[in-house]
């Protein structure tokens, strides 16, 4: 069994969809270990996205993420974080494909709905910020 960790981000949780988002995922065969609704202050963004503090876009995804409430989880089960990654689909949302959650939840790049952890040591690192 492996772990993962999903952030539903404020767009989503604003347009009423994390009952929609979290439905997908038990559907599909995760057991959900741990749930924490938060508002992210900009110490926990900066630490949560700390990969991408050399980026372009990484103010704008700060202000963005520090936006309003988001939903975090611990997802269980099989290949958890290859399957969920391939259940988010592409960053950007228009090139989403349709059945993925980006496809079908979203239109943005950085409102694209939802974060999942991407390897082991990202999972780590974003579970520390959020539930540590
Ligand atoms: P992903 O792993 O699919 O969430 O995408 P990345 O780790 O590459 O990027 C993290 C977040 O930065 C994305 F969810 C959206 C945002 N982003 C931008 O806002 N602009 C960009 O050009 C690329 C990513």
């Amino acid at each position: 069994m492996n772990r993962t960790l999903i952030v539903v981000k404020p767009d989503c949780v604003g347009k009423g969809m994390i009952g929609e988002v979290l439905k997908r995922f038990e559907v599909k065969g995760f057991k959900v270990i741990s749930l924490r609704m938060l508002h992210m202050n900009r110490e926990m963004a900066e630490a949560f996205y700390s990969v991408h503090r050399e980026k372009s876009f990484f103010d704008e995804l700060v202000r963005f993420i520090t936006s309003g409430p988001v939903v975090a989880a611990v997802l269980e089960g099989r290949e958890a974080i290859t399957v969920v990654r391939s259940m988010i689909g592409s960053t950007d949302s228009v090139k989403a494909a349709p059945g993925t959650i980006r496809g079908d939840l979203a239109l943005g790049l950085t409102d694209n709905c939802i974060h999942a952890s991407d390897s082991e040591e990202s999972f780590d690192r974003e579970f520390k910020v959020i539930f540590g």
